[in-house]
């Protein structure tokens, strides 16, 4: 069965609904067919000041979430990326590999360092995305399901999979983008020409799966849309009713079309309305199930431990062989 990985920060107290319909949704379907690594990215998270009590708790949330949302560690190894070192270790290899102009492409560090600018930012936000490259080459897998904010670090992980192959000896697989179109990029509810992010979001923009249901039900009712008054998916003229559209479809199975024809001359108010009553059936269960694992968190540990023993057998066979190939002297 072919692998495949992605992983997520444990940035806030929940994800939203941009990290469930852009990748965890996947997450859970493509683990029926392949064989899955997902983590949470506690390294990745670090890249701006944490709290440790804070951290802790919302690693275990994060876990719990992963659970509440459908990924089995029956057939997904789940771990946390600190408990994997074959991660930094990698990443170091990689990061000797990478131009300094290269790594400084990245939009991701400009906007996320354009805010305390770039002298406030850590190096760690800066190299993230090397790092990133190694927790996916680990593994070698064949797909890596997330949304397209990733797409140009999947990038540098291919060209910097083809140095390493070309420079020493074929070692990494190059792996594949694995973005769903219609869920690629789910918008802020306040401002829908931008991502919907934990960091970027004002509170009525966004939609965390652990809200209180009756507050997101109120975030769709007064989600921002235009003057007009046609329920019509056109994500360049009518950005915030498309972004209501796409959630909608992605949550029933409608399709867009389908949609369309059934909100067709009731404008907006009808639809914010039921997809308000979509959006609480959906996070309810949810919110209620992530709860319960949270009250096992021995539990939880376990799982996270199992999947990092899982996880580690497999990275560090590729470190051993990546060590081998840049002439590292094995220990003993
Ligand atoms: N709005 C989004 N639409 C579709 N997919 C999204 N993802 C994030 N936002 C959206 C995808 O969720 C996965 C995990 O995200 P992450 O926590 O690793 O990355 P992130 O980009 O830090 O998440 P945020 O909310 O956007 O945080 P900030 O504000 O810190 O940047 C990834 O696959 C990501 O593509």
């Amino acid at each position: 069965r072919p692998r495949v990985l992605s992983g997520i920060q444990p940035t806030a107290d929940s994800f939203h609904f941009g990290n469930y319909l852009g990748a965890l949704r996947q997450w859970v379907e493509l683990q029926e067919e392949h064989q899955p690594f997902f983590f949470i990215a506690d390294q990745h998270a670090i890249t701006v000041e944490q709290d440790p009590k804070v951290l802790r708790q919302r690693t275990l949330r994060a876990a719990a979430q992963l659970l509440a949302a459908g990924v089995d560690p029956q057939r997904s190894a789940i771990f946390v990326q600190s408990q994997v070192p074959a991660h930094a270790q990698l990443g170091w290899v990689l990061q000797c590999l990478t131009g300094f102009g290269e790594a400084r492409r990245m939009t991701q560090f400009k906007d996320k360092s354009a805010k305390g600018g770039e002298g406030a930012a850590s190096v760690g936000l800066f190299t993230y995305p090397i790092l990133q490259a190694a927790d996916i080459l680990l593994y070698r897998p064949a797909y890596v399901p997330v949304g397209e904010d990733q797409r140009q670090h999947l990038e540098l992980t291919r060209d910097l999979a083809q140095r390493f192959n070309h420079r020493y000896k074929k070692t990494f697989r190059l792996p594949e983008p694995y973005i769903l179109k219609a869920t690629a990029k789910i918008t802020d509810l306040q401002d829908p020409t931008a991502k919907m992010s934990k960091s970027g979001s004002s509170p009525s923009g966004i939609i965390d799966l652990l809200d209180d249901p009756r507050m997101s039900a109120k975030k769709i009712r007064s989600a921002v849309t235009d003057s007009g008054s046609e329920v019509r998916f056109d994500p360049e003229e009518k950005p915030g009713v498309s972004n209501l559209l796409t959630i909608y479809s992605a949550l029933t199975g409608r399709t867009v079309d389908d949609l369309e024809t059934a909100y067709s001359g009731q404008g907006y108010g009808a639809l914010k309305g039921d997809l308000a009553d979509v959006v609480v059936e959906f996070v309810t269960p949810f919110r209620d199930r992530t709860l319960e694992l949270l009250e096992d968190q021995d539990q939880l540990a376990k799982v996270l431990a199992e999947g990092a023993a899982t996880a580690g057998a497999v990275a560090e066979a590729t470190l051993r062989d990546v060590y081998d190939r840049v002439g590292f002297v094995p220990a003993g």
